[in-house]
């Protein structure tokens, strides 16, 4: 079974003015749908064709460029749109709020460390929020488009949050103001799916 372009589960103009429908659509409809085909591609014919990406990503050769670039593509993408929602932000619940406040002191700890994390990853890449075994959650960053899940990727955990901090993801509406989209996606963040994903991972 090929992998599908995942939906978008709200319109491309929902999450306006954080982020604008323009790069909504290109980033859905142009990038996520390459890598999602490029993916295809890559496994088409090989041993994993019909493997999860989970599985996947457990047992990936990351000198396979094409399979971890667009495996992570596919992957980050989808956790990306899951976790935004119009009409959300605010500060999660439960105990992923216990969670982060174990981790990070309060809320406003962890959003400057999420937000340090994401302005200083160089160059293209993702910030993310990481479940432990155990319920402990960690920050980090990676380059490009790898992933905790990924074998030697120092950030370990399950990923339960993720930021987009490629150029692709803001540049239209905030150029190089990389800074000020990080703000504003704290708008938009979906904490009850982030909660559902730690629940899910802990
Ligand atoms: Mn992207």
């Amino acid at each position: 079974m090929a992998f599908e372009l995942p939906k978008l589960p709200y319109a491309y103009n929902a999450l306006e003015p954080y982020i604008d429908a323009r790069t909504m659509e290109i980033h859905h409809s142009k990038h996520h749908a390459a890598y999602t085909n490029n993916l295809n591609a890559a496994l088409a014919g090989s041993a994993l064709e019909n493997k999860t990406i989970l599985e996947i990503f457990s047992g990936l050769d990351m000198n396979n460029k094409a399979l971890r670039n667009n495996g992570g593509g596919y992957f980050n993408h989808d956790l990306f749109w899951k976790v935004m929602s119009p009409n959300a932000g605010g500060e999660p619940k439960g105990e992923l709020a216990t969670a982060i406040n174990a981790a990070f002191g309060s809320f406003e700890a962890f959003k400057d460390v999420f937000s340090k994390a994401a302005a200083t990853q160089f160059g293209s890449g993702w910030a993310w929020l990481c479940v432990h075994k155990g319920g402990k959650v960690e920050v980090c960053s990676t380059p490009n488009q790898d992933n905790p899940l990924m074998p030697g990727v120092t950030c370990q955990g399950f990923p339960i949050l993720a930021l987009d901090v490629w150029e692709h993801a803001y540049y239209l509406n905030y150029q190089n103001r990389r800074p000020d989209y990080i703000n504003a996606f704290f708008n938009v963040i979906n904490w009850d799916e982030v909660a559902k994903n730690y629940a899910a991972n802990k």
